[in-house]
């Protein structure tokens, strides 16, 4: 291979034999400007392992509460509790709208929240219940760690008897979310008071120790350096050399405005497409990376299916986060633009359910 920066060739010379990169490798690829030839390694591996193929699937995401007790700094979607703003949906609500809302052929409903100690597993159980009963071909995605490690301090439970409880309820897996960047001196002054790594680790781990699969992503583009991604990557790899269990990771593209960091420009879409190939090349054992389409934009999303990304998300409907931090992508797509979208960009569409099943009947249409 010839690449531009003479520095990558023995990072090259490893990815082609298969061999696993390092530290210092992964730094060496923050530290190049050599994008396409960065681009080009990922693409090497993304395509060796999933062809040309693209995944998205038919889902529905739902906040069930805004209120939160801790002020992350990125964050604008949290609002304190005597904020008029604030809403907590209660289970019957979660599940009429998830009733008015749900896409034909809807495979999965996501579903985080803010941190409300009013709030108890009780709460969490009678939503995944309900809409278990109610929906019960659908997947029932939910809640993070920092969701599960805050519920058991309120509910005086270990975190394994709440993720059983909610398993027994109907919980299928758990989104990616709360990761943001493990490294506590980032950690402290982005979200300071959250669970730490550890309770973040320790959830995954018994999730999949139950053999319960999970996502797992990475906030980043606000003050973190790269060595604290590189970091944070090696973390998942060697959780997931261990545990298994994580099925796709979502590098989360910071977006600044009404955040505690509004002062920031945020990722530049150079560091984005860097960031997507270096997961590629860092993660080897985790299957899936996808380019979330409503953070990235639909064209850096797509672009991002030659820079190591296999997976764009899905209709999503109704999204919240990103949008109140400034998000300019609609809310949700339909099926039919997202495999045009797909198609447009040379790849070949391919419908998944959460756990990356095919959909043998993908519906072909659906709005
Ligand atoms: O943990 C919050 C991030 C995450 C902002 O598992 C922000 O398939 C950027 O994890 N700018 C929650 N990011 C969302 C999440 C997710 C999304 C889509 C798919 C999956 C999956 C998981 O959103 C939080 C935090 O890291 N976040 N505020 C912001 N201003």
């Amino acid at each position: 291979m010839q690449a531009a920066d003479p520095k990558l060739l023995p990072i090259a010379t490893k990815v082609y034999s298969g061999e696993r990169l390092s530290f210092q490798d992964g730094l060496a690829l923050y530290e190049s400007f050599d994008l396409p030839t960065i681009g080009a390694l990922a693409n090497h591996v993304r395509e060796r392992m999933h062809g040309n193929r693209t995944y998205y699937n038919i889902n529905l995401h739902i906040n069930p509460t805004n209120t939160c007790f801790m002020s992350c700094k990125f964050c604008a979607f949290g609002r304190k509790a005597f904020n008029p703003d604030s809403y907590i949906l209660k289970p019957e609500e979660i599940v009429e709208r998830a009733r008015r809302m749900m896409p034909k052929g809807c495979t999965e409903i996501h579903l985080v929240g803010g941190l409300d100690p009013r709030l108890k597993i009780e709460y969490y159980c009678e939503y995944v219940s309900s809409l278990h009963e109610a929906f019960p071909d659908v997947h029932i995605k939910t809640l993070t760690p920092v969701e599960v490690v805050f519920i058991a301090r309120m509910s005086k439970m270990s975190i394994r008897s709440v993720l059983e409880k909610l398993r027994d309820a109907g919980m299928g897996s758990m989104p990616g979310g709360g990761a943001e960047i493990f490294e506590p001196e980032i950690r402290e002054q982005i979200c300071e008071h959250k669970c730490d790594s550890e309770g973040w680790f320790e959830t995954h781990r018994e999730l999949h120790t139950m053999g319960v699969k999970s996502n797992c992503t990475m906030l980043y583009g606000h003050i973190e350096e790269p060595r604290h991604r590189i970091d944070h990557l090696l973390r998942l790899r060697q959780h997931q050399d261990e545990f298994g269990g994580f099925q796709c990771f979502i590098p989360l593209s910071f977006h600044p405005a009404n955040t505690g960091f509004s002062h920031l420009p945020g990722p530049s879409g150079f560091l984005e497409l860097q960031t997507i190939a270096i997961s590629r090349l860092m993660l080897d054992n985790i299957p899936h990376i996808k380019a979330y389409w409503i953070m990235l934009g639909i064209k850096q999303a797509q672009i991002a299916q030659w820079f190591g990304a296999n997976d764009i998300d899905g209709t999503v409907v109704h999204e919240e986060i990103y949008h109140d931090a400034g998000a300019l992508t609609p809310k949700g797509q339909s099926v039919s633009d997202l495999e045009h979208q797909i198609r447009a960009c040379g790849r070949v569409p391919v419908q998944r359910d959460t756990l990356y099943n095919e959909v043998r009947d993908p519906v072909e249409s659906a709005t």
